[in-house]
């Protein structure tokens, strides 16, 4: 009898709209399946216990549509949430969808554009306001290039900044008190995309106006597509208090955005990143950016969301056995673990220095330690395996 894994909203699983809504287009065929209507997508993610949906604007409000029209879209949003309990987790802004984007948003060449980009932007962030998100994400899907003589990337990456600044410096005049998370990703639409890893990103946040109020949204495929761990990003951006979102799905290294459902790839890596965002206090949305495979029909969209909630509940169950193992705790005595913990000289002081320069080693002696590194994995794969 398969183990039965329910979520509940205190788990803060949430999804996007364009996630359960995706039909199945790619870049070589057409759409396989009907479109689900947004109140039918809020109450099926409602009945598997899911926390938070995620939207851009255009999932939501039809591009360009008389103003009614979006109001009318908006509020039937909205009535789907309350009747649901739903909670707007994450808003976002469709730049790379219309053609007026092939060259970019904020790093357009044209000025109108860029300026075009940060309204569609502000728009949205009012009513990301207005239905309480905490988190906008900015994934800059066209702000790259194909080739670099078409920008400089000094001049690219400054006009990224000060949108972001003016952006950031909007939401603290109307005080929305919402955070902005920046969604690396490598390639695909461009062939380069500026900030194309966490760290990139990380390194980039360090230089805006309004820093404190930006972090990241790292994303599993994104970063796997660069051939880097997930887990190592994740834990870098949750060691520097800037993990404020991520995009769970899967990905095989070395192909294009595959976007799969959580879990459905790389085990051993997501046991890793669910003990951590368990172990972590990461208290964000647990947000899918995922889709069903192009196979499925509606009744397989729903099995996809089901098993991103499955994969990640059951891995969470795996890393609490693991961490509640006596043997691993001992493996991990043995390897070490907690003397990492420890300061190796702790603040700098002349005589610290002295009695370090003072110090002798038995370098021989240190380099015959063995570190159980083999003994301490195989406790990982069993517990995975399920046969620990
Ligand atoms: C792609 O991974 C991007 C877009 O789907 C969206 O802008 C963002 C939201 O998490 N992820
Ligand atoms: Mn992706
Ligand atoms: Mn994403």
């Amino acid at each position: 009898m398969p183990v039965e894994f329910v979520a509940k909203p205190e788990d803060r699983f949430a999804f996007g709209l364009w996630t359960v809504g995706n039909r199945g287009r790619d870049p070589f065929g057409d759409a396989v399946r009907p479109k689900i209507e947004t109140v039918d997508m809020i109450k099926g993610l409602a009945d598997l216990g899911v926390w938070g949906i995620s939207f851009h604007d255009d999932d939501l409000m039809t591009f360009g549509a008389p103003e009614a029209q979006r109001q009318a879209e908006v509020e039937a949003f909205k009535k789907a949430l309350d009747e649901t309990g739903l909670v707007c987790s994450m808003a976002t802004t469709n730049l790379f969808h219309h053609p007026v984007f092939k060259d970019g948003a904020f790093t357009s060449n044209d000025p109108s554009v860029r300026r075009f980009a940060m309204q569609k932007v502000m728009r949205n962030i009012d009513l990301a306001a207005e239905l309480g998100a905490p988190t906008y994400v900015f994934w800059g899907g066209r702000e790259g290039v194909e080739t670099a003589a078409a920008k400089d990337t000094r001049d690219a990456l400054s006009r990224y900044a000060e949108a972001l600044d003016f952006l950031a410096g909007y939401v603290l005049d109307k005080g929305y008190g919402m955070r902005f998370a920046l969604e690396p990703k490598p390639n695909e639409p461009r062939g380069d995309i500026f900030l194309p890893t966490v760290g990139h990103a990380l390194a980039f946040i360090s230089t805006l106006e309004h820093a404190d109020m930006v972090g990241v949204n790292p994303e599993v495929a994104h970063e796997t597509m660069s051939g880097l761990s997930f887990y190592q990003a994740v834990a870098q951006a949750v060691w520097q208090d800037k993990l404020f979102h991520i995009d769970l799905n899967d990905q095989r290294i070395g192909r294009f955005d595959q976007d799969f459902r959580f879990g459905s790839e790389g085990i051993k890596d997501h046991f890793f990143l669910v003990r951590l965002l368990e172990n972590s206090g990461y208290a964000g949305a647990k947000h899918f950016d995922a889709h069903a495979y192009r196979t499925e029909d509606v009744a397989g969209v729903w099995d996809f969301a089901r098993g991103c909630i499955r994969n990640y509940l059951a891995l969470a169950a795996k890393a609490r056995e693991f961490d509640q193992d006596p043997r691993v705790a001992e493996a991990m005595a043995y390897s070490g673990v907690a003397e990492l913990a420890e300061p190796t000289v702790g603040p700098y002081s002349s005589e610290s220095a002295a009695r370090l320069k003072a110090e002798s080693f038995d370098v021989d002696v240190l380099a015959t330690r063995g570190f159980g590194n083999e003994a301490l994995d195989q406790l990982v794969i069993d517990h995975i395996l399920g046969i620990a």
